[in-house]
């Protein structure tokens, strides 16, 4: 007898796929599609680990599935290249980034293959890839063109080790998400997309999108909408007002003080001299703290500006103070301070001694103009790095930003042979000095005529967010050289039907939402939502349930498992069997073993089948075992449905089973271990069409029948529907309950079936 060898099956078949390329996607009208994505990885030097695994299988179980039922589905593959690992990797060793990265995906695609999984391998893209990036630096222009695109002199998180800017959600509890390093405030001028644009869009639709609850909960907290109002103070001998924004405008008779933030712009105005001193050293010392840190419910700090303003309700002359509970990116940086109804103000008060009074309420709309404010701020994207898309801007003398003309894109990084940031915090661009100068051609507005010139490039680059802002469009017509995506193929494929993915719940999923209504506004998308089903899954940890890293040495590199001569599929099926999907798990190397064994057992089953059985036999387990496989996949259960597939094989071992059983197991194994079920297909000749379930079969409709011995519940006996109108059946099955005999060893008077009720009451 032939041995289970998934090493063998496997190369055999990952030769044939790689030849005839079943998973190539093509449009085709009036035929429904699907179009699948997981979030695509970054290709660090590690290679793949287990939870890459765990993402590219759920997507590769999804592919199959439709594909089985014969869907034209399509499922790309691509990477994430740019950012700073390989850019630090460059300063450190001085390997250019290009090479460490495309050693890396070379990498990366080898490891996908020896997995099996169905891509569409002509649908590769990578977004270091000029190729790409030309389509990136086009999207930036229509944003610039647009106004959405634009520049700020603002503080911005500056983390001192990887000396770069970090947007808010790129600093974890006031440290850096890559490093860890705590990061700093810095005032430099800066690009930023202006996703408040679309925050009510963008939260008005999060309802309707069928997306876990949490990660919907997530989104609208960050986008935290606000509707209050705005109202202006006036600083008493001074020509100054001071706008603050409230969400109880009613309340202004109790603001007996107002507080500014720290970073209050217009605060050197009217600060007294005498205060001056301690405003500035409270001011240095509160940029130190994260936003996070002055929300919390610390002991309050502040100082007294030395300035008054009018309560224009009370028309009372009321302090101005500076606090940094009072945070300078929301709403106006200021606010009325009520003692009586705020909580924080109350502490504020009793702390500094400030007045207290009762608020008397006042008509909502008496003071102030309506406001409507968003937690959210603008998204900030550029970078002083090296290892980015370059954004195409050019300054001209007096410094104003002109864009590169499209038909000169991409404009490419150079190569370069120091990475490291100049003196002033500037990328390494700033030194490639032939690079940075460009002639651009620029209107005179008089004469209207065009003249070439000089200009100097922008030397930031842009975040990797926005590389992967638009990606699930480019998967659709990957190599088109004439525009980003194509028309036709972007109304056939997209928006995407499932992505799966374990990160990025707020910032990457809420600017492919941006970018997608905002090319949907500028008529290049049919669609304001770029995801129909959004499937997030849980981390893979350690056997100890700590987390896999590194430093621990507790990884577990799934090459490893495969090349232990488990194979691809036990791997794949132990991923998809390790719990549910949304949940954490740790690594059982047991429980592999013991998957491993169920392919071992399907293997023998099909190719040594000893006990055949009649063609009908299993027809009940066969017919609830496709229901059930097929429901949980729809519903993302695949553990239970790897459960419900052991429990099919112990069922067959049992009783037989006919050609019809296997054939049936090998299509609804093929998700999960396509390898070993296309070898069991090819064996019996049959292709991998999704099977059907005849409802017929499942009519095992149960019915709980109450069983009382002299009136005590003694037994709940579960019979067959059809069964309650056979009272003298209904009757043995009860007498032959285990549980009852041993109630009425001593004789039986009589027995009462009230049908209605599905009781049966015995007297003893
Ligand atoms: C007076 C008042 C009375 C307020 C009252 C609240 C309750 P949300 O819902 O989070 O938007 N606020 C405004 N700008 C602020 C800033 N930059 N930093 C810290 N706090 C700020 O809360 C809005 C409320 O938070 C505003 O309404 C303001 O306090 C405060 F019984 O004004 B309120």
């Amino acid at each position: 007898m032939k041995r289970f060898n998934p090493l063998e099956i496997e190369k055999k078949w990952q030769k044939k796929w790689e030849e005839e390329k079943p998973y190539r996607a093509e449009v085709k009208p009036g035929v429904p599609k699907m179009y699948i994505a997981e979030m695509f990885p970054y290709p660090s030097g590690a290679g793949l680990h287990v939870g890459h695994v765990r993402n590219f299988t759920i997507v590769d179980v999804l592919t199959r599935f439709y594909e089985q039922q014969r869907l034209n589905v399509m499922r790309p593959f691509g990477y994430d290249t740019f950012g700073l690992p390989a850019e630090n990797y460059a300063i450190k060793t001085g390997t250019a980034p290009q090479e460490v990265t495309k050693a890396n995906t070379d990498n990366f695609r080898k490891q996908a293959k020896r997995l099996g999984y169905a891509i569409d391998w002509n649908r590769e893209i990578n977004t270091s890839d000029p190729e790409y990036y030309k389509w990136t630096q086009w999207c930036f222009l229509q944003l610039f063109k647009k106004g959405l695109a634009y520049q700020k002199e603002s503080y911005q998180w500056w983390c001192p080790v990887d000396q770069t800017v970090l947007a808010n959600e790129q600093v974890e509890n006031g440290h850096c998400w890559r490093c860890g390093h705590e990061v700093e405030k810095k005032k430099m001028k800066q690009w930023f997309f202006k996703i408040t644009e679309y925050a009510d869009e963008l939260l008005d639709e999060i309802d309707a999108l069928d997306w876990p609850e949490k990660i919907k909960t997530m989104q609208k907290n960050w986008i935290g909408r606000s509707v209050g109002a705005e109202i202006d103070f006036k600083v008493v001998n001074d020509a100054h007002s001071i706008t603050v924004f409230t969400t109880r405008p009613d309340t202004i008779k109790g603001a007996t003080f107002l507080v500014v933030a720290p970073e209050y712009p217009d605060l050197q105005y009217f600060v007294s001299d005498d205060a001056k001193e301690a405003v500035e050293k409270y001011k240095a010392e509160a940029l130190k703290k994260s936003e996070i840190e002055r929300q919390e419910n610390k002991e309050k700090t502040g100082v007294f500006t030395g300035a008054y303003a009018i309560n224009p309700a009370t028309k009372e002359k009321i302090p101005i103070w500076v606090a940094d509970y009072v945070l300078s990116g929301y709403g106006t940086g200021a606010i009325m301070a009520v003692p009586y109804n705020d909580e924080r103000d109350k502490e504020f008060a009793e702390k500094f001694d400030l007045p207290i009074v009762e608020t008397e309420l006042v008509d909502f709309d008496a003071f102030g103009t309506p406001k409507t404010t968003y937690r959210m701020r603008d998204w900030l994207i550029s970078r002083q790095r090296y290892w980015g898309c370059p954004i195409p801007i050019a300054y001209d003398k007096e410094g104003n930003p002109h864009a590169i003309p499209e038909d000169e894109l991409p404009v490419i990084l150079p190569e370069i042979q120091d990475y490291k940031p100049d003196e002033s915090g500037r990328s390494a661009l700033a030194k490639a000095k032939d690079w940075l100068k460009v002639k651009i051609p620029v209107k005179d507005p008089k004469t209207g005529k065009t003249h070439l010139e000089e200009m100097t490039r922008e030397t930031d680059t842009l975040d990797g967010y926005a590389c992967s802002s638009w990606y699930l469009w480019r998967y659709v017509s990957p190599h088109d050289k004439k525009q980003a995506w194509d028309k036709e193929a972007i109304a056939y494929w997209a928006p995407t039907d499932i992505y799966v993915g374990a990160d990025h719940a707020v910032a990457h999923l809420l600017y492919v939402r941006f970018w997608c209504k905002f090319f949907a506004d500028l008529g290049y998308l049919p669609f304001r939502e770029p995801i129909k089903k959004l499937i997030y899954h849980g981390y893979i940890n350690a056997p100890d349930g700590k987390k896999m890293s590194k430093s621990k040495g507790n990884v577990i590199d799934p090459l490893d498992v495969i090349n232990d001569g488990y194979g691809a599929d036990t791997l794949r099926v132990y991923e998809m069997f390790i719990g549910p999907v949304e949940l954490d798990a740790a690594w059982d190397p047991r429980s592999v073993g013991g998957v491993y064994r169920f392919l071992n057992r399907c293997y023998n089953l099909c190719f040594d089948n000893k006990n055949e059985s009649s063609d009908n036999k299993n027809a009940v387990i066969r017919n609830k075992t496709i229901k059930k496989v097929t429901e949980d996949i729809y519903k993302c259960n695949f553990n239970t449905a790897v459960a419900a597939l052991m429990e099919y094989v112990n069922e067959l071992y049992k009783e037989g089973a006919a050609t019809g059983d296997l054939v049936t197991l090998a299509k609804l194994l093929k998700p999960f271990a396509p390898h070993l079920a296309s070898e069991i297909l090819e064996k019996y000749g049959a292709d991998d069409e999704w099977p059907k379930w005849d409802e017929k079969y499942l009519v095992t409709d149960t019915v709980e029948l109450v069983v009382q011995v002299n009136g005590k519940l003694r037994a709940k006996i579960s019979v067959d529907v059809n069964d309650l109108d056979d009272e003298s059946k209904i009757i043995d099955l009860v007498k032959s309950n285990e549980k009852i005999a041993e109630y009425t060893k001593g004789g039986i008077k009589k027995t009462i079936f009230v049908k209605k009720a599905k009781l049966v009451n015995i007297v003893v």
